[in-house]
């Protein structure tokens, strides 16, 4: 038999930290459902496990919860199996599973509100559903008794969800699941849910599936298990289907190596195996930018990501004078000029920076004057970070950019 795994679907997942867009990214966990039903329909499986989190929690949107019940009933040929997860526990009546349209599915669609054993074409699956968002208890450990009833000639795959209980990655209480647990319960494969990255253990027979739409930059994620099992105590041979509707990714562009253009941002994401319309883009800005170029940074940035799903910019650059203004500022105000220099001398001093601005025959501040600067200051020359030493550089660059564009005297 061969059946699609997969869980933390989280339909009605809110992405608060991005702009009005992030929209899109609540409808696109709907859109990775259809996709995971496709799929099955292309592969021809015996079925669709979902371990858990199929929604983001019970309090969602009931038009959505309607839209996703709507996509399985429109799929009778894919028999599917929900385990409810720590996200939509069954904890109630109040809760999704006990509420209309799912309180009555129809024939191929099981809800588990119960351990009652579920046939699945050749197997039975046995499910350990999650009535609590947190518990300290292995979910998995009712499945040892569960699994002796079943009889020796089926093929027994086990269903629940909750951290892997692996050494220092995981909190006591997000129901960690032994590492054994499969094999524990004499189960062919055990289906788990709610970590987002894929992984196998128990010789294989423990599986989580991942999530299959990521929900981070470069999780690592984005993809359906599909497993095949040729008779009970057979080994289960796993593989990934990629199936998300967007990929997370993070960028880094230095703005002293290269220019921010369209191009620029699409040859970094195809490089990271993703094409901009369908990527939820990181972009992280390094490197010195001058006044000049500040003042149309915003511009450019959304020039340069107009082609990109999603956006969020993580602005690490520092301000620095352009040549030009430099030259002029030398030209114009050369007292300022020779506080700019001066400020570069204590950096270097200080943290070993290499100087971004050019003496030009100022005189340049000496060691033994830094020091008694500071000491006559009182200032703990160990406590002075290179932030310092930036920010006020960044500060005078947008002063001197203000004084040589006009906009006063510095
Ligand atoms: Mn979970």
């Amino acid at each position: 038999m061969k059946f699609i795994h997969t869980a933390d679907i989280q339909i009605g997942a809110r992405f608060t930290r991005f702009d009005e867009r992030a929209d899109i990214l609540r409808a696109a966990r709907l859109n990775t459902l259809k996709r995971i039903l496709e799929i099955a329909r292309e592969k021809d499986v015996d079925g669709l496990l979902i371990a858990g989190d199929m929604f983001e929690s019970n309090q969602i949107a009931t038009a959505l919860i309607d839209e996703a019940f709507a996509a399985l009933a429109a799929c009778p040929e894919v028999p599917v199996v929900i385990l409810p997860g720590n996200h939509d526990p069954l904890d109630g009546p109040g809760c999704i599973w006990m509420r209309k349209p799912f309180v009555n599915p129809p024939a191929h669609v099981t809800v588990c509100v119960s351990r009652n054993p579920v046939p699945f074409a050749d197997a039975m699956v046995l499910p350990v559903p999650i009535t609590q968002k947190v518990s300290a208890k292995d979910p998995s450990l009712p499945l040892v008794e569960m699994a002796e009833s079943i009889p020796a000639d089926k093929i027994k795959i086990g269903m629940t969800h909750g951290a892997l209980a692996i050494e220092g990655k995981h909190q006591p209480s997000d129901q960690p699941i032994a590492l054994n647990a499969a094999t524990r319960a004499g189960l062919d494969y055990l289906a788990v849910g709610h970590w987002h990255k894929p992984q196998a253990h128990d010789g294989g027979r423990l599986a989580m599936s991942g999530t299959p739409e990521p929900d981070d930059f470069d999780q690592d994620s984005g993809s359906v298990a599909l497993v095949e099992l040729s008779a009970p105590g057979e080994q289960p041979a796993i593989s990934h289907i990629d199936c998300a509707t967007y990929r997370w990714r993070s960028v880094t562009v230095d703005l002293l190596q290269r220019e921010l253009t369209r191009n620029t941002i699409k040859e970094a994401v195809s490089g990271k195996d993703a094409e901009p319309d369908s990527t939820v883009l990181r972009l992280e800005l390094v490197g010195p930018v001058s006044p000049e170029q500040r003042e149309t940074l915003s511009a450019a940035i959304a020039r340069a990501t107009e082609d990109c799903a999603v956006v969020l910019v993580d602005d690490r650059t520092s301000t620095v004078l352009s040549d030009p203004l430099w030259k002029a500022c030398l030209q114009e105000h050369p007292l300022l000029a020779q506080v700019l220099v001066d400020v570069e001398r204590s950096r270097l001093f200080n943290t070993g920076a290499r100087p971004m601005i050019e003496s030009a025959g100022l005189d340049d501040l000496t060691l033994d004057q830094f020091q008694s600067l500071c000491a006559a200051l009182k200032i703990d020359t160990d406590q002075l970070r290179d932030g310092a030493f930036e920010a006020m550089m960044a500060l005078l660059a947008v002063e001197v950019g203000k004084a040589m564009t006009g906009g006063g005297a510095p």
